[in-house]
């Protein structure tokens, strides 16, 4: 016996981590075991926490094999990976690591936004192909400054998307399932009135069955063929397909995706667009960001053995 108190790890994250929990307790590295569920009936037993991602997540499954677990500590802002109801029917806490990531997130939003409208990842390749010279000048694209910011989901990136429309002389408008009265901007009660008003629509809330589709083909039409679609939250918030059919047939205007329903995704028809720009989910891929993000979830581990505490608990 190390004396060291021990935790399960379900996936790598960043060095300094998986370093710094290496050397301060003893763990199961569970990505390296051939049969990871064998492997945690055999030896979880007395895990006290596992460290997890939102892409990697915790089921009902894996919690039901450590009987001795008291806390989760996830990497990311986003939970929808985590069965929170048998977590917590076992009394099983979550920390996650919210904002972190905020800036660094809402900064992503507005390149894609701007992208799209601009269509800059266009006119780069058009500049590197030669076609400014052999061609002659862009065409023309669509105005930012001054134009209608609907967001979908006004938590902390929300907000934070907002605040950086204010440099640009946006109206700001917002459809939430929760109306925030104390919030300066209007809230829409319905989404498809929000995208019928808006401009440019920008997808900022949680991922998960409860937004499932949440942007569906009638929310889209109601963007309609000027509007703009940004999305930097869940793929599977937006009906993809539908999405894609709306592009093709000139009823959706463009649109800035970091997330997709698949990811990564296979090749299709999305990929043929000039008028929308794509990121491999990369909104908190800073290396700054994803250092911060990193040692919250070891301050997370170190507070639950401190003290029992969890430095950032999911929302109750
Ligand atoms: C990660 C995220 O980049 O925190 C989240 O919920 O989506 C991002 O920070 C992503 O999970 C990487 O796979």
């Amino acid at each position: 016996m190390s004396g060291k108190e021990f935790i399960v790890q379900f996936g790598p994250l960043d060095d300094f981590v998986n370093d710094y929990l290496a050397q301060h307790y003893e763990v199961l590295e569970l990505w390296r075991e051939p049969d990871p569920l064998a492997c945690l009936e055999r030896r979880g037993a007395a895990a006290k926490v596992a460290v997890t991602t939102v892409r990697r997540g915790c089921d009902a499954d894996v919690i039901r094999r450590m009987p001795a677990l008291q806390a989760i500590c996830s990497w990311g802002v986003g939970y929808e990976t985590i069965d929170v109801a048998a977590a917590s029917a076992r009394g099983v806490r979550v920390s996650y690591t919210p904002d972190v990531l905020t800036d660094c997130v809402a900064d992503l939003a507005w390149g894609l936004l701007i992208a799209a409208a601009r269509r800059t990842s266009i006119a780069d390749r058009y500049v590197k192909a030669g076609e400014w010279r052999s061609v002659g000048a862009f065409p023309l694209t669509t105005r930012v400054s001054g134009k209608r910011l609907g967001i979908l989901g006004l938590g902390r990136i929300g907000e934070a998307i907002v605040r950086r429309g204010q440099g640009f002389d946006m109206q700001v408008r917002y459809h939430d399932l929760r109306a925030r009265p104390e919030s300066p901007y209007a809230h829409e009660p319905t989404l498809v009135e929000l995208a019928r008003w808006a401009d440019f629509l920008v997808v900022a809330c949680q991922g998960g069955a409860a937004t499932h589709h949440l942007v569906s083909r009638e929310v889209i039409d109601a963007l309609g063929p000027e509007g703009i679609l940004i999305n930097i939250a869940r793929g599977t918030v937006i009906d993809q397909a539908a999405m894609i059919a709306a592009l093709a047939e000139g009823r959706l205007g463009g649109a800035g995706l970091d997330v997709l329903e698949k990811e990564p995704p296979e090749l299709s028809q999305l990929m043929s667009f000039d008028q929308v720009t794509l990121t491999p989910h990369v909104g908190s891929a800073t290396r700054e960001t994803r250092r911060a993000m990193g040692q919250l979830v070891l301050d997370n581990v170190d507070a639950f053995f401190r003290d029992g505490s969890l430095l950032t608990p999911i929302p109750a």
